[in-house]
């Protein structure tokens, strides 16, 4: 493995870290996607090939860039790009096409089987930079076929999911989030638990559902959600599958819809990136696009209260005042008013959150606390990645690097890529021989 940027060499157990983190990647390499682990999700994910894609392009940029492009091959008519674009594989997915049957409703650009929800648009972010690894030539020739489609899909984001031009854009399902059973979410998901998970439950308490679940095999259900949550999920899926995911028709059933503030900030900051990655190619964005962009800046302050940033009920405009880890992305986007930054940087730095192995996604005094289970407490690689960028963005060089430095901790003392780790102890947890652990590793260390 050649030592990053080819300059001071890595001391022995990082280098012998990094390679490890380079052979996790290689094994999860399925051609020009690579899934995310090689036991619990078979397929290609949104957010996580962007998150592999800025590891691998200190690798091989080409093939970072293919990560991306690959992307656009699960694109909808509308524009929508899809949280899971399905593999041709045998390996059990829990929620695999025929729970979504999106065949019935359109055929994405590539012929491929995907969702019909999409994930945090992470992509701009990621070919930024995968284009600084390239030459010049190299970088506007990737640009000019990636910004067609990803123009396509931030117009996608606004027209379907901000039909009302509030300037922040609504969820339709957790999975959306990317942060699956994190409180705030299952707080909106739990009042439309099925009537029959409601029934087993008041028969045999959990263990009827427990039975009844396929998509924990290879972890410990105590990591993952809860099995009413889970199959709550489900039934959300199967109500977006009757309204044709169709944001219109959504919109007048049970389905809860969430500006999500993490989803939001990700996109602000992907705005910026696809102006300069449009730029370059030569192609416009379109000026009411440009209008939306601006929208959003301004309107992340609508969810600031009591010292964090929150989600927002879109039905009800109601702030969901849970704070989790996604409270800080705001940093990231770089929206948050000079005068509020000391204090949200305080907040994270606090042991509340930022525990002895590093940033709790739910704060360690917070009822739904877990320190192993999944959203609900775990410290979670991409988002010190996303949260140590957005302390960049405003100056805090030490708490950044601090960041980085406790990530390449925690994977080092548990010696393995696991998905998730607990910030009490550090133990890893989920699936291991994850792939963006390892991208942003070997990130981080580059
Ligand atoms: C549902 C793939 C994905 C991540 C998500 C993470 C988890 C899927 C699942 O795995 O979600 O999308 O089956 O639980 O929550 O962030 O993209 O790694």
């Amino acid at each position: 493995v050649p030592s990053p940027a080819g300059e001071i060499p890595l001391p022995a157990d990082l280098a012998a870290l990094r390679e490890t983190a380079v052979g996790v990647l290689r094994a999860n390499d399925l051609g020009d996607i690579t899934r995310p682990s090689p036991t619990l999700y078979p397929h290609q994910w949104l957010w996580d090939s962007c998150f592999i894609a800025i590891g691998l392009r200190h690798l091989d940029p080409a093939r970072a860039a293919a990560e991306l492009l690959s992307l656009l091959r699960g694109q909808w008519p509308g524009g929508m790009i899809p949280h899971v674009i399905f593999a041709e594989t045998t390996d059990y997915y829990h929620a695999g096409p025929q729970r979504w049957r999106c065949d019935r409703v359109c055929t994405t650009a590539g012929g491929v089987q995907s969702t019909g929800v999409t994930q945090p648009p992470m992509i701009a972010e990621a070919a930024v930079r995968v284009g600084e690894a390239m030459t010049r030539d190299e970088r506007v020739d990737f640009y000019r076929r990636l910004a067609p489609g990803l123009i396509r899909f931030h117009e996608w984001l606004y027209r379907e999911r901000d039909p009302d031009d509030s300037g922040l854009v609504a969820l339709v399902h957790s999975w959306e989030s990317g942060m699956d059973n994190t409180p705030t979410w299952m707080e909106m998901t739990k009042p439309v638990a099925p009537r029959t998970v409601r029934a087993l439950r008041r028969i045999n308490g959990d263990d009827a559902l427990d039975a009844l679940r396929r998509d924990s095999k290879e972890v410990p259900p105590d990591e993952r959600l809860t099995s009413a949550d889970l199959f709550t999920l489900y039934r959300i899926v199967r109500e977006l599958r009757r309204s044709r995911y169709d944001f219109r028709t959504i919109r007048d059933t049970f389905v809860p819809l969430v500006q999500d503030v993490a989803f939001n900030a990700i996109l602000i900051r992907a705005n910026e990136h696809l102006v300069t990655i449009a730029d370059e190619a030569g192609i416009p964005i379109p000026r009411w696009l440009s209008r939306s962009m601006r929208r959003s800046r301004a309107a992340m302050s609508e969810l600031w209260s009591d010292g964090l940033y929150f989600s927002r009920d879109f039905r009800t405009g109601e702030l969901l005042h849970h704070p989790t880890i996604a409270s800080f992305l705001p940093l990231y986007a770089g929206v948050v008013p000079d005068d509020q930054v000391d204090g949200l940087v305080k907040t994270l730095l606090s042991p509340r959150y930022w525990a002895r192995y590093g940033i709790a996604s739910v704060p360690t005094d917070d009822p739904a606390f877990l320190p192993r289970c999944y959203w609900q407490g775990p410290v979670w690689v991409n988002m010190n990645w996303l949260i140590a960028d957005g302390l960049d963005r405003y100056g805090r060089r030490e708490a950044a690097d601090a960041i980085r430095a406790n990530t390449v901790e925690v994977i080092r003392a548990s010696g393995s890529m696991f998905e998730y780790y607990s910030p009490l102890d550090g133990s890893g947890a989920g699936s291991n021989r994850f792939s963006w652990t390892s991208a942003l590793l070997i990130d981080i260390l580059a």
